[in-house]
């Protein structure tokens, strides 16, 4: 009767996790309260600000195809998402040769891309570890013929690089010890696919995942440990896993190893998954983990690959906001890290080797707003306050305003040549006046040194103009995305619009400031290839136009879609699509004209 409750339980939970609410929810849990000392302890971390995950396991010998279909987006999942019974995924392992694995490599890679840790998957969801495990043979020394612990030569190798060492753990899930929690799968259904994995929740806790987990302490001391995935983690099953950490002092956790509801044993870092908190977590220590293309395994067809522009952007973004980058890559079987990756990070790292100083060590902009050119910086030296321009959009007037900004800067210089630049205190703030060509095609830093603190005073959100409209240019959006990557970016300037909207649960979102309450009519500049519904939340309200298609793929058209209610001072404007029906919009401003 104890199995099957247990595993009822288990499977029951596992209705919490549907993929990617899972994650998201996850992901936005808040950790656990500051104790004294955390300051120091967590001190690296925070500048870092950028480091690489690592995905490796026997999924990346299937790669993301099992009999002749891709049953599931991220390639780390198809056990679960092809119900693979747990012999034929076994049967995998004798093709996880590592041949050509070079931890050193690895470690210089991640170095010269200028990322400060690596963290990697000592144990996924499908329970194989990647080091010779005494709890279970299902692992790459005894289970393999790549024959060997593959975590301690890594360790070695990142840490004599200089960049610290992290471990990642599926706690509760594992699709092929008995009595590990399953996760939910495509049918939505939560229970197992295979009568070798029914077996005893607690009893796998306690016989595999605590003592695997006590094994990777003791032996790599790990400076990182990511939990992952809790399922029905309650205190009583958290807290074996939590005491194992007082093994390595001052080792620093993320918020998943417990689910929702439970507060204890939060960990320090928040994790969104494949999107970046628009307005970041002010106070929060987080850490955004993001893939390269859209599956953290390796899967051989996945060429979904993101820019290294788009990339860089995005570090940019989240540090912006006071984040950690969690970049992934996803070797495969053979211990090769697909060369789209190699040359995103390489390309990164360039642009780090002039720049890094803008991302390393600094802290969030102190404007709420993101400026449209870009973003900003911050870093204070004793009295002076640094604050780092990354300027994506080279103005063509050669000027970028910091609106509401008091204080003038004492010196002001592009990051890449020290050549000089000044700015101007306006009523409107301070102009600072750039030279006609960008230092960098992608982002091009100048420096604003403060004798002192900066007064801010309120920031402007958007607000009516001069017409009494309210424009709001799409790059200056908050962009959310879901599990398979975000809106992007597209284009610079007046150019600027969103892309990639394939998945109608992103959206944009707009805090706005106004001085009434009222009704306003909102139009938008797009391109939609078919019919499609929006739905605009605006304040606590909730409608749904419809967006007639705009004819060739080309042509910009300007749609009135309704009339929205936003209440007096600040609210935000939410635009998703409806999920049945939709198809990626393109989206280049949206405008409120005050209805009187
Ligand atoms: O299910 C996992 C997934 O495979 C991957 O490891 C990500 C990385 O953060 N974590 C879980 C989904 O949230």
């Amino acid at each position: 009767m104890k199995n099957k409750i247990a595993f009822c339980l288990a499977a029951a939970s596992s209705l919490l996790c549907a993929l990617p609410i899972h994650a998201q929810h996850l992901t936005l849990m808040s950790t656990a309260p500051r104790k004294p000392g955390d300051e120091a302890r967590m001190k690296w971390f925070k500048e870092a600000r950028f480091g690489m995950f690592i995905h490796w396991g026997i999924y990346s010998v299937p790669a993301g195809t099992w009999q002749g279909k891709d049953p599931s987006l991220s390639g780390e999942w198809i056990m679960n998402r092809a119900e693979i019974p747990v012999k034929d995924y076994k049967d995998f392992a004798k093709q996880f040769t590592a041949s050509q694995y070079d931890p050193k490599a690895w470690a210089d890679l991640a170095k010269e891309a200028g990322m400060k840790y690596v963290v990697i998957t000592a144990k996924h969801h499908d329970g194989f570890a990647l080091y010779d495990s005494a709890v279970s043979d299902w692992n790459a020394a005894n289970a393999s013929p790549a024959g060997r612990d593959l975590l301690m030569p890594l360790a070695e190798a990142v840490r004599a690089n200089g960049l610290k060492f992290g471990l990642y753990y599926s706690q509760s899930q594992d699709w092929v010890h008995p009595g590990g929690a399953v996760c939910e799968r495509k049918n939505g259904g939560p229970t197992a696919w295979d009568p070798a994995q029914k077996g005893d929740y607690d009893t796998y806790l306690s016989q595999i995942a605590v003592p695997q987990t006590r094994e990777i302490l003791t032996r790599y001391k790990p400076d990182i440990f990511w939990w992952d995935s809790p399922i029905d983690m309650t205190k009583e099953r958290a807290k074996p896993f939590h005491d194992l950490l007082s093994l390595v002092p001052g080792i620093i956790t993320n918020n998943r190893l417990v689910g929702q509801g439970l507060s204890e044993y939060r960990g320090d870092i928040m994790t969104p998954e494949q999107f970046i908190p628009p307005q970041g977590y002010p106070g929060q220590i987080f850490e955004v983990c993001m893939t390269m293309n859209r599956t953290w395994g390796y899967k051989k067809n996945d060429n979904h690959w993101k820019s290294a522009a788009d990339l860089l952007q995005k570090l940019s973004d989240i540090a912006s906001k006071g984040g950690n980058f969690l970049l992934n890559v996803g070797p495969t079987a053979e211990g090769v890290i697909p060369p789209e990756s190699v040359e995103r990070l390489k390309a990164m790292g360039q642009w780090m080797k002039v720049n890094g100083e803008a991302i390393y060590a600094t802290e969030a902009s102190p404007f709420p707003r993101r400026p449209p050119w870009g973003r900003i910086t911050r870093k204070t030296e004793g009295e002076k306050t640094l604050l780092y321009l990354h300027v994506w959009d080279w103005p063509k007037d050669g000027k970028i305003l910091l609106p509401t900004l008091k204080e003038e800067p004492v010196r002001g210089y592009l990051l890449k040549n020290r050549q000089a630049i000044q700015a101007k205190s306006t009523p409107e703030g301070i102009w600072v006046l750039l030279p006609d060509k960008a230092t960098d095609p992608i982002i091009s830093l100048a420096v604003l040194e403060f004798n002192g603190p900066l007064t801010i005073t309120q920031q402007p959100d958007f607000s009516p103009g001069a017409n009494g409209q309210i424009e709001l240019d799409a790059y200056a959006a908050d962009l959310y995305g879901g599990y398979d990557g975000t809106i992007q970016v597209e284009g610079t300037g007046e150019s600027a619009h969103l892309a990639h909207w394939s998945n109608a649960r992103w959206g944009v979102k707009y805090v706005i400031n106004t001085l009434t309450a009222q009704k306003w009519e909102i139009s938008a500049e797009l391109i939609a290839p078919k019919t499609v519904q929006l739905l605009v939340k605006s304040g606590n309200q909730e409608n749904e136009f419809s967006v007639p298609a705009t004819g060739d793929e080309n042509s910009w058209k300007t749609q009135v879609l309704g009339n929205i209610e936003l209440p007096a001072g600040r609210s935000s404007l939410e635009l998703k699509g409806v999920p049945e029906g939709w198809a990626p919009v393109q989206l280049s401003r949206v405008t409120l004209k005050p209805i009187k």
